[in-house]
């Protein structure tokens, strides 16, 4: 039985994820009781064409530690950020469909709980991480933070993907972001680096079920649109 507060929110966000969604809930869902704490998993679906919302609230139907909602079309960032602004726990775990990686929640809720991160980002680019996405991927990830170094004075490796972080001291920061869509997530992180909260990157091991979702060179026009609007709020504080 679901307790009135969970510990620990997972917010995954999903978009046509009919193919993987049903096992990868499944195969997590068996896996999070090892963890010992109660937690509630929200699953944060926005304008899917397939039938990825159905099975979303067929889960929530049968399961009471899972949840979900949809939010108009598809956009990552706002899908993330409600999920964010109704979780329950102290602690969010930022997950994707096609990697739920567990190992990192442990490593994550370490640091949280004892206090030496309020922000955990697991980076696929630092020493000792290993990312077995498709090259194309792994260049994309090294531009993006490349452009995010450059031009935003960012001074960590990774900004999208894996992150855990205590609600009450971030929600703040979320509440301030400017952009949605894939840049929400690096805005988050960069405005959590340059408040007083501790963030703190470890390196994850990236093995996709699925081959990216999304085609990268449709990203592009969104892409360079936050990152200018980033540029403008973030260093010109317009
Ligand atoms: N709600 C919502 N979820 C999305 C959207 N786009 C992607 N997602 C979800 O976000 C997660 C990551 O999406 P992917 O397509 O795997 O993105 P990715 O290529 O791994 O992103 P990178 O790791 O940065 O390269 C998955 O759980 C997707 O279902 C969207 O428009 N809306
Ligand atoms: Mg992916």
């Amino acid at each position: 039985m679901i307790e009135d507060r969970p510990l620990i929110s997972i917010v995954m966000p999903i978009y046509n994820e009919e193919g993987i969604l049903l096992s990868a809930v499944h195969d997590l869902l068996m896996r999070l009781p090892a963890l010992d704490r109660p937690f509630e998993l929200i699953l944060a679906e926005n304008g899917s064409t397939d039938n990825t919302a159905v099975i979303a609230a067929e889960l929530a139907a049968k399961y009471s530690e899972v949840t979900t909602f949809s939010v108009g079309e598809p956009n990552y960032g706002l899908a993330l950020r409600r999920g964010i602004e109704c979780a329950k726990g102290q602690y969010v775990i930022c997950d994707e469909v096609d990697i739920c990686d567990v190992n990192f929640y442990w490593r994550a809720l370490e640091l949280l709980e004892k206090g030496d991160a309020d922000l955990v980002v697991g980076s696929k680019a630092m020493p000792g991480s290993n990312d077995r996405r498709p090259m194309s991927r792994r260049a994309g990830t090294f531009v993006i933070n490349r452009l995010l170094n450059v031009l935003l004075d960012f001074h960590g490796t990774d900004t999208h993907g894996l992150k855990a972080f205590s609600r009450e001291k971030l929600l703040f920061v979320v509440q301030a972001c400017v952009v949605e869509q894939d840049l929400f997530a690096s805005e988050f992180v960069i405005r959590a680096g340059r408040s007083n909260a501790k963030v703190v990157e470890i390196p994850v091991n990236i093995v996709e079920k699925r081959p990216p979702s999304v085609d990268l060179v449709r990203r592009l026009p969104a892409v360079a649109k936050g990152l200018s609007r980033l540029f403008v709020a973030i260093r010109l504080g317009r």
